[in-house]
Order: C-alpha cells, then sequence, then structure tokens
C-alpha cells in the first residue's frame, strides 16, 4: 500500500513542518493536514472554492453541477477540525461498542468487503449549511455559497447488517458514529454525532468505501463514511473508527449544542431522543433547486432560445415538480425532469427559454416534492443559517442581437 500523504500546498514549508510534528505528537497517527497558510488547491482535488484551509472548508463551483454526479475531484469538502489522519486501509478498523450492543466488534475493511452484502445507492451529501452566505441578515459561520454539496453514487454494506452481527439490546436508543480526525487542542470536542436507532436500521443508511466506482477520496473519508441518505450531510461521518449503540441519548457537543434548529419550523425527520423543549437537531433535507448554467447579473449577447438547466432535490420523496419563472414570479413553466436516478439523487431538469425581446428578466426557479413540499420565496430563519431554500432569483440582461 503506498504511504499516500496528503496535503495543502503551502509556501511554507518548514512552518507546516514544525505545526505537523506538534499534530503527529498529540494524535500519534501517520501524516496529519499540513500547512498553516491560506492555499488554493488540496491535493487530489480539481479547483474548488476555499473558504478555510485549517480546517479544509472548500465548496464545489456552481459550474461543476452540470453532470448527474459529481466527479469526486471536485466534490466540496467539509471539516470540523484540523487534525485530518491518513489512514492506512489494511490498518483500518471500524469497531463496535456501546452499552447497548450484545458483542462488541471490530472489522477491517476486507471483512466488510467481503462478509456483507454490497449495495450501491445514488444520493446527494448535502452541508446543512449550504447557502448560508444568503441569509439576510448576515449569521455566523462558514459563509457558504451554493455548492456545498454533491450528488455520488456510494457503495458499501448497510450498517443495519454491521449493527446486527454484533447483536442489538431491547434498549437501544441511539447509534453514535466517531471519525479519526480531531481537534488541534485536546479540549475541542471530537466529531461525534448520533442518529436515533430507526435511522440507522433504515436499509438505505450505509458504510460505503467507494464514491462513483472509485475508493472514496482521502478528503471525502477514506476509507470508510458514513452515507445517510435524505438527512443532511453533518451525519454522515467520514473515516469512521467506531459505533457505539447506546441505550441513552448520546450527549456530546455536535448533538447537544451544535446543528440544532427551532422544533416544528421545518417539515421533516423527528429525533425523540434528541428534542428539548424549543429545539431539535437537523434532520431531512428541504425541499430545493439550483439553476446550473446562469449566474446572477449575468449578460447574455443575444434574445436567442437558450436552455436554462440545473438541479432539485428533497430529502427523499423525491421531486415532483420544477417550474420556471421569467417575469419574476407572476407566470410559471413547467421544466423537464430528467433521468431518476433514485429518490435520494438530485434530479436535473431542464427549460427552454424563448426571449421575445431583449431587456432585463428575472429568472426564478421552485421545486415541489412528491410529498407536496415546495419551496417559498424566503428561506426560514434560524440561528445557526440551515436549511436555506428560498426559490433562487436570478437577474439576466439579453442584449440586442442576433
Ligand atoms: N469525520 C468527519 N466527518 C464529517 C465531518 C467532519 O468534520 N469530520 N463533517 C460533516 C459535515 S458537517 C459535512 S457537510 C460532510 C461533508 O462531506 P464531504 O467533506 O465529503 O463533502 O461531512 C460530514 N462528516
Ligand atoms: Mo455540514
Amino acid at each position: 500500500m503506498v504511504d499516500r500523504r496528503h496535503f495543502i500546498k503551502t509556501s511554507a514549508g518548514s512552518l507546516a513542518a514544525l505545526g505537523s510534528l506538534a499534530l503527529l505528537q498529540r494524535s500519534g497517527l501517520a501524516a496529519a493536514t499540513e500547512g498553516a497558510l491560506p492555499a488554493d488547491t488540496l491535493s487530489g482535488k480539481a479547483k474548488l472554492i476555499k473558504h478555510t484551509d485549517r480546517p479544509p472548508n472548500y465548496e464545489t463551483p456552481v459550474s461543476d453541477f452540470d453532470a448527474p454526479f459529481t466527479p469526486n475531484d471536485r466534490f466540496f469538502v467539509r471539516y470540523h477540525h484540523a487534525v485530518i489522519p491518513d489512514i492506512k486501509a489494511d490498518e483500518w478498523r471500524l469497531r463496535i461498542g456501546g452499552d447497548a450492543v450484545n458483542t462488541p466488534l471490530e472489522f477491517s475493511l476486507e471483512q466488510l468487503r467481503t462478509d456483507f452484502e454490497q449495495v450501491e445507492i445514488a444520493a446527494l451529501c448535502l452541508c446543512s449549511g449550504n447557502r448560508r452566505g444568503l441569509f439576510q441578515p448576515p449569521v455566523p459561520g462558514i459563509q457558504w455559497g451554493s455548492g456545498a454539496m454533491g450528488n455520488a453514487r456510494w457503495r458499501g454494506v448497510r450498517l443495519k447488517d454491521v449493527l446486527a452481527k454484533a447483536g442489538i439490546d431491547k434498549s437501544a436508543l441511539e447509534v453514535s458514529l466517531a471519525g479519526a480526525d480531531s481537534g488541534v487542542l485536546p479540549t475541542t470536542p471530537d466529531f461525534v454525532k448520533s442518529l436515533p436507532l430507526d435511522k440507522a436500521l433504515d436499509e438505505n443508511t450505509l458504510i460505503a468505501f467507494d464514491m462513483n466506482g472509485e475508493a472514496l477520496p482521502h478528503w471525502n473519508g477514506f476509507p470508510a463514511r458514513l452515507v445517510v441518505p435524505g438527512w443532511t450531510a453533518t451525519y454522515w461521518i467520514k473515516h469512521l473508527t467506531a459505533l457505539n449503540v447506546l441505550s441513552k441519548p448520546f450527549d456530546g457537543f455536535w448533538m447537544k449544542t451544535a446543528y440544532r434548529i427551532p422544533k416544528d419550523r421545518f417539515p421533516g425527520g423527528q429525533f425523540g431522543s434528541q428534542e428539548t423543549g424549543a429545539a431539535m437537531p437537523i434532520t431531512a433535507m428541504v425541499v430545493n433547486s439550483l439553476i446550473t448554467n446562469l449566474e446572477d447579473g449575468q449578460t447574455l449577447p443575444s434574445t436567442q432560445a437558450m436552455e436554462i438547466k440545473g438541479v432539485a432535490w428533497d430529502s427523499g420523496n423525491g421531486i415532483a415538480q420544477v417550474e420556471v419563472s421569467t417575469d419574476g414570479g407572476s407566470h410559471w413553466q413547467q421544466a423537464a425532469l430528467k433521468q431518476d436516478y433514485g429518490r435520494f439523487s438530485w434530479r436535473q431538469w431542464h427549460w427552454v427559454f424563448e426571449p421575445k425581446h431583449s431587456g432585463t428578466y428575472r429568472i426564478m426557479v421552485r421545486a415541489t416534492s412528491r410529498s407536496g413540499e415546495k419551496q417559498a420565496l424566503e428561506a426560514i430563519p434560524n440561528p445557526s443559517g440551515y436549511h436555506h431554500n428560498a426559490v433562487q432569483k436570478i437577474t439576466l440582461h439579453l442584449a440586442q442581437g442576433e
């Protein structure tokens, strides 16, 4: 196995070396993420839009969403912690434990790949804070545009099959999930999440090793990550190392304090054991859509017919319709939906715009799910800026011409 090293390109080699030495001492793991100065590219990735490089937070340019599946080297990267170990596949183990498991077990990658049924699912991975930067008034946190998401084919094993080998006690309530990355300071709470038992046992919840037919890229969770179709990506733990079946609500920082939304303000996913008076964890995605081939404020040289296209998605009911308006929302026309890759995949759509005259057009798009959930004109305010799904509005200038 090649000893791959992953690093953020930096001009300050010696600084980076010093930094990573400290990280190595703390983590006891091979080559951690290096780099102390801003960098534009991550090793193995095409050019993405950088928000922070330590920890690495990079989004995908919207123009890269033109394909049904987002290429691995263009897939966004989101981390809470800067110490990201470079895991060797043959040394990696997944530990199953917790007070509500019958037999604690440990699996190698080889065992997971050979002893369980391998399944593949197309699913959208969407950061809870995607489009946070669009909230008015602004909300603190990474100011994501529309590119903190990606659609991929995920291949691996069902979490429920792996848990069944260990045996689940009747008292089981939640399954906690931990990844191998950690904070630079020992006091930083590790990124550990939990799922309610029914979601953990859902047949679509996977431990995935492959993404779009290849091993997971380092930055997207090599060698194994959780895939929770329909729920926002905060639960899609990368570099998964430990699963604990618990009889009590998991009370880590990333469940009790972070990633919470006001109760009853959004549709979808319950999480009873983590709900308090007014708040609950973010769970299911909300219905949403995006234009991928035009930019706000763009000028086109003529009034020729043009295709407007993009993607639409929801929490897994599937998309029923996508409508486009070119007059600021007075009239709406049905876009055509392209191939259906399954209810957890985004759905590509397109519509032909035949402008009657030059001038300024207000283009809008809105999706409706098969459960009847429809995008509204405004996003629902919430303190952490999650679930931004306002109808997208862009201005297009069409010049006189051929
Ligand atoms: N180990 C680990 N897994 C993680 C995170 C993390 O910080 N560490 N972030 C989560 C969040 S909030 C998101 S949006 C997705 C991003 O997945 P990606 O980096 O593969 O695009 O990973 C999730 N899994
Ligand atoms: Mo996220």
